[in-house]
């Protein structure tokens, strides 16, 4: 079910016969051109395009199948160009273990919400990165089920209202949000497993860095990786984009400290969990 992207733009777009102007930002090639249907200020679409950045800058493109969830990214398939498999939601793990397996020369990455990962998928999520199915996982949080119309999530912060939760998650009815990155990163088959933001540059340029070095503990055959990217749905949120981006920051970091949870590679810390780059538990 690939699309064919159009071709880019050249580099350096002539103006005027006397005047060239140097294009600084284009869509990665393996991003269909194509508006998507995500809210204004959703931050599924930067996900989706760091995922395609990197799939052009590491020349994985055509290699990849990519296994997209249940929730507001269940249309994955339709903007970024590669090869794709619809798993039932919250089988992604499941699903992704067997093209994996069958196809160990293909690049994998699954793409999931906190809804579908860490609710009716826990038990796929947990036993794929247990058994260190080497594949990648994407796990988009925005602590609430965003397709449905803002249910609470595993991940809804306490006192957040959701339409589950009315008078706001209390911890002694609905439990503790729960910090996926820290319980995965302690499972045995994990290699990377990190969390970033995509609430501003800053967190969006880091989270890059942890989505690319997932991507390469894959590409070594190194065993499972993990990125969670903490992100807005200003729409059940009932915030403006302005105001979603600021809630991350003020709200969502504190309690999902962004870092490096475990990181077993040669350059990394050689099998230990590491504490988190910043924020406190
Ligand atoms: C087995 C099953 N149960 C429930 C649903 C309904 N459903 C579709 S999307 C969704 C929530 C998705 O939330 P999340 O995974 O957080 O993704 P988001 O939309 O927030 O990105 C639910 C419950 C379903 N499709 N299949
Ligand atoms: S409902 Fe939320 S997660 Fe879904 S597209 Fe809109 S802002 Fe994004
Ligand atoms: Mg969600």
């Amino acid at each position: 079910m690939t699309t064919k992207a159009k071709a880019v733009a050249p580099k350096v777009a002539a103006n005027t016969a006397s005047e060239t102007e140097e294009l600084v930002f284009d869509r990665p090639e393996s991003m269909v051109d194509r508006a998507t249907h995500y809210c204004p200020g959703c931050h599924h679409g930067i996900a989706h395009r760091l995922v395609a950045e990197l799939l052009d800058e590491m020349d994985l493109t055509k290699k990849t199948i990519a296994v997209s969830s249940i929730g507001c990214s269940v249309f994955l398939y339709n903007y970024i160009d590669v090869d794709t498999v619809e798993a039932p939601h919250g089988r992604a793990p499941a699903v992704a273990t067997g093209v994996k397996r069958a196809r160990g020369d293909k690049f994998v990455f699954t793409y999931q919400g906190d809804g579908d990962l860490a609710s009716i998928g826990m038990a796929e999520i947990m036993h794929a990165a247990n058994r260190g199915e080497r594949l990648t996982v994407v796990f988009v949080n925005n602590t609430v089920y965003g397709m449905t119309g803002g249910q609470m999530a595993p991940t809804t912060l306490i006192g957040q209202k959701t339409t589950t939760c009315p008078g706001g998650r209390c911890k002694d009815r609905e439990g503790s949000p729960i910090r996926m990155s820290e319980i995965i990163a302690q499972l045995g088959g994990v290699v990377f497993a990190a969390r970033g933001s995509l609430d501003s540059v800053k967190n969006i340029r880091q989270a890059k860095k942890y989505l690319k070095k997932a991507f390469e503990v894959q590409e070594q055959g190194l065993g499972f990786s993990f990125v969670e990217l903490l992100s807005g749905c200003p729409t059940n949120w009932r915030m403006t984009p302005l105001a979603a981006n600021k809630r991350i920051t003020e709200e969502m970091i504190p309690y999902f400290p962004l870092g490096v949870y475990r990181d077993s590679t040669a350059d990394g810390t050689c099998g230990s969990l590491v504490a988190p780059a910043e924020g406190g538990k």
